[in-house]
């Protein structure tokens, strides 16, 4: 009897606090994958877990990384949660709203990202700000990105918590282990866990291993693309690993795994794109349609299916909280993604008349109609007024909006519902706190400028802009020191110099333009600015500002011997005094 109750028991807890793993992959698109049709790319392992997931096959993502994050870690869409666009200062998210990881860890769940972030890089907005207990990542976009600069694929820097570390793992590789090895402690104390496994690849620089190019180097003739499936070809493998430990702990039957990529595809376009018009960035389906596979072996979802309902990246957090019981803090901020339980689980399966929104934030600011679509079943208006229907015409090239003009009509009246709900708030952009205790001091980079696109080692390498304001918040109020630099701070590079020839790991990379710097200026709230010479290391500007508690805008620049400003300051350090 006892026996029986402590089986029952353990089949409750089994079902009630599943783990859960959730990959993602960076600018991998729904045709580069062997199950979905690909002629030459490689998947067999990921092929394997197609055929054991429920897949759904008209998911939606955002057509670039930072709004699709953003939009799966809150369920609210990128212009709601106010992470629309990778630079411009406009990839932070509202510090009041619900998270994923927040929810996960308020409902007894050990909390762990692996690898990009992508939604802030300083306090209040790191992944360990926003509810994950352990954190082993990246800054930026990925390793080429402005804050990462020198940073390598095969010799990776990396940040355990915020303390800098080096691997000469592969980077994807690296990411999958240090989840396994968090993951294996979990497993040891029987605290069930939630895992993010959020890849840089097989975004750009593309850099794969040299056995997994050879695989791909002869059959096509771009090698840009086959540096490309190469990475993909390393995340199967990587993939396969983990389910081969996920075997050997026993876990397989009772975790809750998530494939998916984060936006269109950045380079399998040029072989294979599933039929689809467009890639990443764009607004047609190419830009957007998503994979999505889930495999819950001990979730009684039936069998391995495919699922055509119109699903968007907004829902997987209502999902795993219906999945899972999982409470949702008090918000006012209702998800705009719904819970997609019914279709895992075959009870209610019906196509409910559901629309869904893509839309992300421009380079610079957001904008009406601007890459936007509209979903409804096999129906998409894309900006104003195109419309398509895929059932008919995959390849969105012919507009029946004519032929259908109350359903246009309809659709625009949807978006415009949808843009009235968010258009008060496109001036807001969320600001990066300084003075805080969290952190000893607070990087700024060109990257937070706002309404600048400057994003990547090879605009700083470049140096050709004059800036933008940065927006932040005093913790407390008193003197800050503000330092501004040429190259990032721990490059400890001259503010006169080049960039480097090189990344850590030796692959070459340009090395930019030398600038004629010898002082530098700051302005405080658009004020009249203050000035200092280059500090006598040379490497930055030194001066001191006094700050009142609250929002503020800083701007600095570089001037040459005769005064007049070059470049904007593109890395700044603020430390409260
Ligand atoms: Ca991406």
């Amino acid at each position: 009897m006892w026996l029986f109750l402590l089986v029952c028991w353990n089949l409750v807890q089994a079902t009630s606090h599943p783990n859960v793993i959730l990959i993602v992959t960076d600018d991998q698109g729904y045709g580069d994958l062997g199950a979905h049709g690909n002629p030459i790319l490689q998947t067999p392992n990921l092929d394997k877990l197609h055929g054991e997931s429920i897949r759904f096959s008209n998911f939606h993502v955002s057509p670039v990384c930072t709004p699709m994050r953003g939009e799966l870690m809150t369920g609210l869409y990128a212009l709601r949660n106010k992470a629309g666009m990778v630079p411009a200062g406009r990839n932070l998210m509202r510090k009041d709203i619900v998270t994923m990881p927040g929810v996960f860890a308020e409902n007894g769940y050990a909390t762990g990202l692996f690898g990009k972030w992508h939604l802030g890089d300083a306090y209040p907005h790191r992944p360990m700000d926003r509810g994950f207990q352990r954190v082993v990542w990246h800054k930026g976009w990925g390793l080429a990105s402005e804050i990462e600069y020198d940073n390598d694929y095969y010799y990776t820097r990396y940040l355990d918590e915020m303390e800098v570390k080096y691997s000469d793992r592969f980077c994807t590789n690296l990411w999958f282990d240090t989840a396994m090895e968090w993951m294996d402690g979990q497993i040891d104390s029987e605290q069930p866990f939630f895992t993010y496994i959020a890849l840089n690849t097989p975004h750009s620089p593309f850099h794969a291993l040299a056995k997994d190019f050879a695989k791909y180097g002869h059959q096509v003739s771009d090698s840009s693309v086959a540096h490309f499936f190469g990475l993909i070809d390393n995340i199967d493998q990587n993939y396969a690993r983990l389910d081969l430990w996920m075997n050997e702990r026993g876990i397989h039957e009772n975790t809750l795994l998530i494939f998916m990529n984060d936006n269109g595809t950045a380079r399998g376009e040029k072989i294979f794109n599933a039929g689809m018009r467009g890639k990443k960035g764009s607004g047609y389906e190419g830009g957007h349609r998503g994979i999505l596979f889930v495999r819950w072996p001990g979730g009684k979802l039936g069998n391995p299916r495919e699922v055509d309902y119109a699903s968007s990246v907004t829902d997987i957090l209502p999902t795993l909280a219906d999945m899972l019981d999982l409470k949702i803090p008090k918000t006012e901020f209702p998800f705009d993604g719904i819970s997609l339980k019914s279709a895992l689980d075959n009870t209610d399966f019906s196509k409910n008349g559901r629309k869904l929104i893509v839309q992300f934030g421009s380079r610079f600011r957001p904008q009406k109609f601007f890459r936007s679509c509209v979903i409804f079943d096999h129906w998409r208006l894309n900006g104003k007024s195109e419309l398509y229907d895929l059932s008919k015409d995959p390849g969105q090239e012919h507009d029946v909006s004519d032929k259908f003009p109350e359903l246009t009509k309809a659709l625009r009246d949807y978006y415009n519902e949808y843009w009235d709900s968010i258009e008060e708030s496109n001036t807001f952009i969320e600001s990066i706190v300084v003075g805080n205790d969290a952190e000893p001091f607070t990087d700024l980079t060109c990257n937070n400028w706002v309404e600048v696109d400057f994003d990547n080692r090879n605009h700083v390498a470049g140096g050709e802009s004059m800036g933008g304001v940065w927006q932040i918040e005093a913790d407390k109020s008193g003197f800050y020191r503000v330092e501004l630099a040429r190259w990032p701070f721990f490059m400890k590079r001259a503010l006169t110099t080049t960039g480097p020839s090189t990344t850590i790991g030796g692959m070459p990379i340009e090395e930019g333009v030398a600038l004629p710097i010898t002082s530098g200026s700051l302005s405080v709230d658009g004020s009249q600015a203050i000035q200092a010479n280059a500090h006598k290391d040379n490497t930055r500007i030194v001066l001191e500002v006094e700050l009142s508690v609250g929002r503020h805008t800083l701007q600095g620049w570089f001037h040459d011997a005769s005064g007049k400003k070059i470049a904007g300051a593109f890395y700044s350090r603020v430390t409260k005094l």
